[in-house]
C-alpha cells in the first residue's frame, strides 16, 4: 500500500526539488493524488491521505455539500489549543525552511529568514493571521486566533501591507513582496502559495461555526468585509485552490500539526476537491 511504484518516485523527487527551492509546482497539477500523498510520507509520517480516509475522515467519506461541511466541522473540531505564545515556537517547526533547518519560510514573499528574528521591528517576522482577525474580532486569545493552521511566519512590513485586506486578483507589487500584489482593498499571494492561502481559508470557515462564545467564519463573494466574519472572494479562492495544489511543503505542515501540535487536520489539504463539494 504504502510501497511507491518507480514513476512516481520521480513525481515525489520532483516535488522535493521543487519544495527545496521554494518555488511554485505547476507539473504537479497532473500529478496522480496517491503520489502527492507519498510525498507527505517522505517528510512526515508514514500514513497517507487515503490512509486517514477509513480513520480520520472515516464519518465524512461519502458526504457532499452542507452535509460534508457540518462532518468536517465534527472532526477537526477535536483538537488541542495553543496559547499565543506557544504559537512563536510552533510556527519555527511547521514552517521550517526544508535548504535551511535555522530558517523559516516567510509565507507572502518567500524569504527564507532565521527563526531567531521572530518579533516585532523592522527586519522580523510575525504571526500572519491568514484569517485576519479583525475578520470576526476573534483576537489572539486562544482559539481561531491562535489557530496555527492559519498562521504563518511573515516579515513585520509585509504584514503591515497585507493588513486586513480580502484576498483576490490583482494589484502592484511592494518591497520584499516576492510576486504578491495588492491594490486598495484586497491581497493576491505570490503563486506557489496561493492554494494554500485558500486551503487555510476555506479550514477556518469549516473549523469555526457559531460555536464556543467565536464568530461564525464564512467566505463570501465581497472585498470590503471589513470587520464582519467573512472573507472573499470565494470565486476567487476556488480558482486558487484548482491551480496551486497541494505540495510537500503544505503537505508536512498539515501532518507535523496534527502530530505534534492542534492533533487536528487541514481537510482540504488532504482532499482540495472537497472545496468544490462544499462550495
Ligand atoms: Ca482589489
Ligand atoms: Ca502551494
Ligand atoms: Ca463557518
Amino acid at each position: 500500500m504504502l510501497a511507491i511504484r518507480p514513476r512516481h518516485r520521480k513525481a515525489v523527487a520532483l516535488a522535493t526539488a521543487v519544495a527545496l527551492a521554494g518555488l511554485a509546482a505547476p507539473s504537479l497539477t497532473a500529478t496522480p493524488a496517491k503520489a502527492t500523498s507519498a510525498t507527505a510520507t517522505t517528510t512526515a509520517a508514514t500514513t497517507t491521505a487515503s490512509d486517514y480516509d477509513s480513520t480520520y475522515y472515516r464519518d465524512a467519506i461519502g458526504k457532499t455539500g452542507d452535509s460534508l461541511k457540518s462532518s468536517l466541522h465534527t472532526i477537526i473540531s477535536d483538537q488541542t489549543k495553543l496559547s499565543y505564545s506557544a504559537v512563536w515556537n510552533a510556527l519555527k517547526v511547521t514552517d521550517q525552511d526544508p535548504a535551511d533547518s535555522g530558517n523559516v519560510i516567510l509565507l507572502y514573499s518567500g524569504i527564507s529568514r532565521s527563526k531567531s528574528l521572530n518579533g516585532g521591528d523592522t527586519g522580523d517576522w510575525n504571526r500572519e493571521h491568514v484569517w485576519a482577525k479583525s475578520h470576526g474580532d476573534f483576537g489572539t486569545s486562544t482559539g481561531p486566533g491562535t489557530d496555527i493552521h492559519h498562521l504563518r511566519p511573515e516579515d513585520v512590513r509585509v504584514n503591515g501591507v497585507r493588513g486586513n485586506k480580502d484576498f483576490d486578483n490583482g494589484g502592484s507589487g511592494f518591497t520584499d513582496s516576492g510576486g504578491s500584489l495588492t491594490d486598495s482593498d484586497s491581497f493576491e499571494p505570490r503563486d506557489a502559495v496561493k492554494g494554500d492561502v485558500a486551503r487555510m481559508i476555506f479550514y477556518m470557515a469549516v473549523r469555526y461555526e457559531g460555536g464556543d462564545g467565536w464568530a461564525d467564519l464564512e467566505v463570501n463573494g465581497s472585498v470590503d468585509n471589513g470587520s464582519s466574519p467573512y472573507i472573499g472572494k470565494l470565486a476567487v479562492l476556488k480558482e486558487w485552490n484548482d491551480e496551486d495544489p497541494p505540495d510537500a511543503f503544505e503537505q508536512r505542515r498539515n501532518q507535523v500539526i496534527y502530530d505534534d501540535y492542534q492533533h487536528n487536520r487541514n481537510p482540504f489539504v488532504d482532499h482540495p476537491e472537497w472545496v468544490e463539494a462544499i462550495w
